[in-house]
């Protein structure tokens, strides 16, 4: 797995450079969900195509960016899904955004996740790799290489509250909960870049990042296999929570097509339980 974890530290060196020097806008072409790529959003998923592809440990690669698998190594053990470049339609407003990769072995749902990493292009570029069993390890990228900073540890609760998901469609107990949170003095801290946002929230000591189901979108915005469950390992070794709206562990979804969204709730302790609380009544 190390050699899987070499390539993506070289994939992040390379969009990185992408981004501060890449086209911005968007191409003529649509992902399989529908939405219209940006020129980066291509050119990063076939960097990463091109750099996982000739490694024999990987069986095969699923990218948020494509309808279908992509059959590698039949020997190979690990199946890699990844969100090439999470965060397209802020990324030419010069904010934040990432890439998120979940190394899954013998399935594709939360419980074989073995490992993930997300990587942040922000003002540095930072890295966070979790293991299952071991906490999450946070780097920063120094002369294009990645320095180790800390482990990470998640307080009991935190200060930030970070509520995605457009708000006139809130079902009346999600508003109930986020505005209880700004009530207790929770900040906002919300950037529209799920990557930035959880990594914020992840690294500052606690909070609550929530992207609900709503009544234009019940099942949520984000997606399980690529983008969710990486986190939810990261949130979880990390001394937090991460569940769905009915309370499961984030780790126990199991999809049924490889793009499946979910609801999910990230955060410490306190702040999950406020959300198992709301979620209840
Ligand atoms: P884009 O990749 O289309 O910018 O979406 C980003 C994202 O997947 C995630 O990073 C954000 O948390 C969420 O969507 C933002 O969604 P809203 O615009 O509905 O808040």
């Amino acid at each position: 797995m190390n050699k899987i974890f070499d390539k993506i530290e070289e994939i992040a060196v390379e969009i990185d450079n992408l981004i501060k020097n890449g086209e911005s806008g968007y191409s003529t072409s649509s992902n399989s969900t529908g939405d219209v790529q940006l020129k980066l959003d291509i050119q990063s998923d076939e960097i990463i195509e091109a750099l996982l592809k000739d490694l024999p440990q990987i069986k095969a690669i699923i990218s948020e960016e494509k309808e279908d698998i992509l059959e590698l190594n039949s020997s190979g053990k690990y199946t890699v899904c990844y969100d090439p470049l999470d965060g397209s339609s802020i990324v030419d407003y010069n904010l934040s955004v990432g890439s998120i990769f979940g190394i899954y072995e013998s399935g594709l749902d939360g419980q074989s996740l073995i490992a993930s990493v997300y990587i942040v292009y922000g003002p540095r570029v930072e890295m966070v790799k979790t293991i299952k069993g071991s906490k999450p390890e946070h780097y920063r990228m120094v002369n294009g290489k990645f320095e180790l900073q800390k482990e990470v540890t998640l307080d009991s609760s935190g200060k930030l509250n970070a509520p995605g998901g457009t708000q006139k469609n809130w079902y009346p107990h999600h508003k109930a909960l986020v505005e209880s949170l700004f009530a207790d003095g929770y900040r906002l801290r919300y950037s529209g870049g799920m990557v930035p946002d959880l990594h914020q929230v992840l690294l500052k000591g606690g909070g609550l990042f929530s992207y609900p189901g709503t009544t234009d979108k019940p099942k949520g915005k984000l997606r399980a296999l690529f983008e969710v469950i990486p986190f939810a390992l990261a949130f979880i070794e990390a001394g937090g929570e991460a569940i769905d709206d009915r309370g499961n562990s984030l780790l126990e979804f199991k999809p049924s097509h490889p793009h499946d969204t979910t609801p999910c709730f990230f955060g410490s302790k306190d702040e999950i339980s406020r959300v198992k609380e709301a979620y209840s009544e």
